[in-house]
């Protein structure tokens, strides 16, 4: 059952509002989904930006994806009900690009899925929430999440689409695809997202896919992501535009870990790398493809071959992930600021941030602790024109697998880093690798240490200590 009635709107309010339209608002007094498909139906109809409040005690089990076909403003806005569904479908959808603003919802998908028990071998995995943009679309596309959780869906948590492959659209550096001319703004505060994308490749918590003109910008406070099958955060930006983020008050923990190494141990040749002469061996000498496994994509085969086509060396590795991973490519530079954030024990890297073309890296850690992680605590690595300027303050990197902090700096370009009262210790289990600095090619490097026990050392190339 659903009631409608114009929100009340003052006139002084009014002369401030960018569009003739005002908001409706939509009240949902009962706690099923045909209520909720119904009211989702009439905003889409209504043509105006519309509020739709779920005014009904307890929680709704779904069957289907509850979509809003609308293009105007949506905001759907409960007070701590559950949406869930036993079904491998998508639980809340924005299909023609609608800015959405979601608050006081837990949505829960099935659960149990894992690399043996996936959820795209029937058809297309399910998400937590999916916006998709118009290939036409232009502006910004606003999305904002609180007091939101979102678990138990086989792929993405929350994915925001700006990409003509959709699903097939790769990474931001050498992802393929093409997008509209609009950019994306993602606000998260006071969200978990928890056990998502475990049931299919490539499952992030967060995804945001922005492809050719327009930014990323996200704001990310007060939230946590923890054991999403890839990535816990992964912001793409190819083509024209920026990679902009902070994040508060926000724990990334145990993500990456759908590829689940014990399952995929036996698989893996022995030995998994090698290197040879030229001429010594022909590719079909070497282990082929892995085939066989709960999902092959986990398992990465490389060969690099001489230029007579005989073998240089091969390595094969599993397909692990990160807590944050920003892929910047194109014009446009990686902004970042970590303000009392954990990165705690994902699979592969803590932060992960590549970029590429025209533009640089600044990042910011503050009061931010990266330990455990299976690779490097904090990875920045640049290349083509652009510099990298990193400071670390009050920071520490703990005990993970690879280096400790790592920026790297390539072709034309500076690289300028300061250290103050941080910590590193236990990295990599070996010497110089508590921080790891490169400036290659054109530019000059610097490292300021400032109070801070670099207690596992630096590995520094083209940098000078200050
Ligand atoms: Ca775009
Ligand atoms: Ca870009
Ligand atoms: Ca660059
Ligand atoms: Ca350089």
């Amino acid at each position: 059952m659903t009631t409608r009635k114009k929100l009340l709107t003052s006139t002084a309010l009014t002369l401030f509002l960018a569009t003739p339209t005002l908001a409706e608002t939509i009240s949902v007094t009962e706690a099923s989904e045909a209520a909720i498909t119904d009211a989702l139906a009439a905003a889409a109809a209504s043509e105006s930006a519309t509020r739709i409040v779920l005014a009904f005690e307890g929680d709704v089990e779904i069957s289907e994806t509850l979509a809003y076909d609308g293009r105007s403003a949506l905001a759907l806005i409960g007070s701590g009900q559950t949406v869930s569904t036993a079904n491998n479908v998508t639980l809340l959808a924005a299909t023609q690009g609608a800015d959405l603003h979601i608050a006081g919802l837990t949505l829960a998908g099935p659960g149990g899925w894992t690399v043996e028990n996936r959820g795209d071998v029937n058809g297309p995995a399910g998400k937590g929430i999916f916006v998709d943009l118009r290939d036409d679309q232009t502006g910004t596309l606003s999305f904002v999440a609180e007091d939101v959780t979102v678990s138990g869906v086989a792929s993405y948590g929350i994915h925001l689409s700006d990409c003509t492959l959709a699903d097939d659209c790769g990474g931001g550096q050498t992802g393929d695809g093409d997008g509209s001319e609009a950019g994306i703004s993602v606000t998260l505060r006071n969200v978990t997202i928890d056990d998502v994308g475990n049931g299919t490749f490539d499952g992030d918590g967060l995804r945001v896919d922005e492809r050719g003109a327009g930014a990323i910008a996200a704001m990310i406070t007060g939230s946590t992501v923890s054991k999403a099958g890839a990535d816990g955060i992964e912001l793409d930006e190819g083509g024209a535009g920026d990679n902009t983020a902070m994040v508060i008050d926000t724990r990334l923990v145990e993500n990456g870990a759908y590829c689940t190494p014990a399952l995929f141990e036996d698989a893996i040749p022995d030995p998994d790398e090698a290197e040879f002469e030229q001429g010594e061996v022909t590719e079909a000498d070497i282990p082929g493809p892995v085939t066989g496994t709960a999902d092959d994509s986990c398992v990465e085969r490389e060969v690099d071959l001489y230029d007579d086509g005989s073998v240089e060396a091969y390595e094969f590795g599993l397909d692990l992930d990160d807590g944050i991973d920003f892929d910047e490519g194109g014009a446009g530079s990686v902004q970042a600021t970590f303000l009392r954030s954990v990165i705690s024990r994902n699979l592969d890297e803590g932060v992960d941030f590549d970029e590429a073309g025209d533009g640089g890296i600044d990042v910011q850690f503050i009061d931010t602790v990266a330990e455990g992680n299976t690779d490097d605590g904090y990875k920045n690595s640049e290349e083509d024109a652009g510099s990298v300027t990193g400071l670390m303050l009050r920071s520490s990197a703990t005990g993970n697998g690879g280096k400790g902090v790592v920026f790297e700096e390539e072709d034309g370009g500076d690289l300028v880093v300061h250290v103050y009262d941080s910590a590193t210790s236990g990295n990599d289990d070996s010497d110089d690798t508590g921080i790891e600095a490169v400036q290659e090619d054109d530019g000059t490097g610097a490292l300021t240490l400032v109070n801070s026990d670099i207690a596992d050392g630096t590995d520094l190339e083209g940098v000078e200590v200050k």
